[in-house]
């Protein structure tokens, strides 16, 4: 099943789209690259043909890899490395286990077309060399700070600024575009719009290692790189693997606030707050929802923690910069968006993808973890919501936030117009009756 275009994904992986007989979006086109099938291409030679470095515009003959290199970081890429097409039989089996063990939730575009994420020779056959990027999103200050003010939404790092697809996707065909002109051959680009798998490919590359907490981290930028790739049809020699620094340490897994690592370097997305916040449509398992805290979009707790970070130098890039009131935006304000409010107030931010209706289940849910029965009236108007998802979560925050009484009042006034199950539930557990399918609640 193809996710639907509005769809977002964990850091808004795209679906896979090659019905125009390529990797590359159609947006790619006007863009004064010559473009054959969905595949950039210079004078396009066949594949697998070894490098044939030409002349650079300026007459200079220079090693492709230190071509490519110093362009990327002119660009303003931070980390970039070389690898091949190819992902370790460990990779590839761990990716089955994962998926076979169901931690992937429903995120069932990660099930999808599984061959070509564990094997990148199958997504595109005719690769013969992948160059990894990296941009540093490091933030300038505590991002964890916001946690502890209650009253605020925590909104994860990578989500405060401008959307780092677009930034990223901008950047690597930038650099597509040079090398393509400068390198003859096919190559395709890719961040989070194909099934790649980033992280063991980044290791592979020796951009980093992936960390306990499954990130990729660098001893030079910490856990805050945004990562990129470039399949490239000529050969270029590989880079070394970077090899594994975490030792003994295990602050990202003590970190965790739902304990969603069963064991180091394995995540169990569906209780990821990432995952419940930004990718699962439904409603949130009762046990998890007062462990989600503030957090309203994503979660940074396990890479914040990471002591690599202390080498990391904040972002260059202003886009990535927090928008507005983004690193602590008052959790009263944004339940009061509505559809047309919350459109305008995110355009431009990834959060924007999820809608309305999940983010201000997420809102409430960090009002009814608030403490603060100064909240109570911005989320009383969304007992009657349309969305039956605003509607339960906000029964739910009243039977946290309200004194009992003035519980089951709103309980007499709202329950018996109430259609949807999962909201009754909610109206029933919040009145502490027992359950009439003896099952517990959600
Ligand atoms: C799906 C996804 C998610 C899902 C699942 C994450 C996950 N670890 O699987 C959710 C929604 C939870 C998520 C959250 C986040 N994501 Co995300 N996500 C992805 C995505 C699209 C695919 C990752 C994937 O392939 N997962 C499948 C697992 C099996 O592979 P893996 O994570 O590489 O794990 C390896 C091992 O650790 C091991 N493993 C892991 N779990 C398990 C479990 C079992 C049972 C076994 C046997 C093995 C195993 O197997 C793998 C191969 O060895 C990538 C983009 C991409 N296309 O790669 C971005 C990506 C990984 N996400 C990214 C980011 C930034 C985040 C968040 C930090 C966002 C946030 N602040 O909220 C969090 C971090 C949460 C965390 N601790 O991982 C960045 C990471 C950059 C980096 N430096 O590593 C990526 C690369 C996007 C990008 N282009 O920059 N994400
Ligand atoms: S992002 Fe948050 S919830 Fe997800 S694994 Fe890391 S600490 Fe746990
Ligand atoms: S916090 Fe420790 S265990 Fe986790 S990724 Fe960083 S170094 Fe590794």
């Amino acid at each position: 099943m193809k996710r639907p275009p509005s769809s977002s994904s964990p850091l808004g992986e795209r679906p896979f789209d090659n019905r125009s007989g390529g990797l590359i979006a159609q947006r790619w086109e006007g863009e004064g690259v010559p473009r054959i099938g969905g595949i950039f291409a210079s004078n396009a030679v066949s594949s697998g043909d070894s490098p044939s470095p030409r002349s650079s515009p300026r007459g200079e003959r220079k090693d492709p890899r230190a071509a490519i290199r110093d362009h990327a970081l002119a660009l303003g890429f931070d980390a970039i490395g070389f690898t091949t097409p190819a992902l370790s039989d460990a990779a590839r089996r761990d990716l089955g286990e994962y998926l076979a063990l169901g931690y992937h939730g429903d995120m069932g575009w990660l099930v999808e077309k599984e061959d070509r994420r564990g094997d990148p020779g199958i997504l595109w056959p005719q690769a013969r060399s992948v160059v990894v990027l990296g941009m540093n999103y490091a933030p300038d200050e505590d991002p964890l700070a916001v946690t502890a003010l209650s009253e605020r939404g925590a909104i994860s790092v990578y989500a405060r600024g401008r959307d780092y697809h677009d930034i990223v996707k901008r950047r690597l065909k930038a650099l597509a575009r040079w090398i393509a002109q400068t390198f003859p051959g096919e190559l395709k680009v890719f961040v989070d719009t194909a099934p790649v798998m980033e992280k063991p490919l980044a290791a592979r590359a020796g951009i980093g290692w992936q960390g306990k907490h499954t990130n990729l981290v660098s001893r030079e930028f910490g856990s805050w790189l945004f990562l990129g790739e470039i399949f490239l049809a000529i050969e270029l020699a590989p880079e070394a693997e970077e090899s594994d620094h975490c030792g003994s340490c295990r602050a990202c897994l003590d970190a965790c606030p739902t304990q969603a690592f069963p064991a180091p370097y394995r995540l169990d997305a569906r209780r990821c707050i990432s995952y419940l916040t930004i990718e699962h449509k439904g409603h949130i398992e009762r046990a998890l929802r007062a462990p989600i805290g503030n957090r309203i979009y994503g979660c940074d707790d396990c890479l914040a923690v990471c002591p690599w970070n202390k080498f990391a130098r904040t972002t260059r890039e202003a886009d990535f910069a927090p928008r507005g009131e983004a690193a602590s935006p008052a959790l009263a304000a944004l339940a009061a968006l509505d559809d047309a409010a919350f459109r305008a107030t995110f355009a431009g931010s990834p959060i924007k993808r999820i809608g309305r209706d999940r983010f201000l289940r997420n809102v409430l849910i960090a009002i009814g973890n608030s403490a603060a029965p100064e909240l109570l009236p911005a989320l009383r108007p969304h007992l009657a919501d349309p969305s039956p998802l605003i509607r339960a979560m906000a029964v739910w925050a009243l039977s946290r936030l309200a004194p009992p009484d003035s519980f089951r009042q709103d309980a007499a006034t709202f329950r018996p117009g109430e259609s949807d199950p999962a909201v009754q539930e909610e109206w029933r557990a919040g009145s502490q009756e027992p359950s009439s399918s003896g099952r517990g609640t959600l």
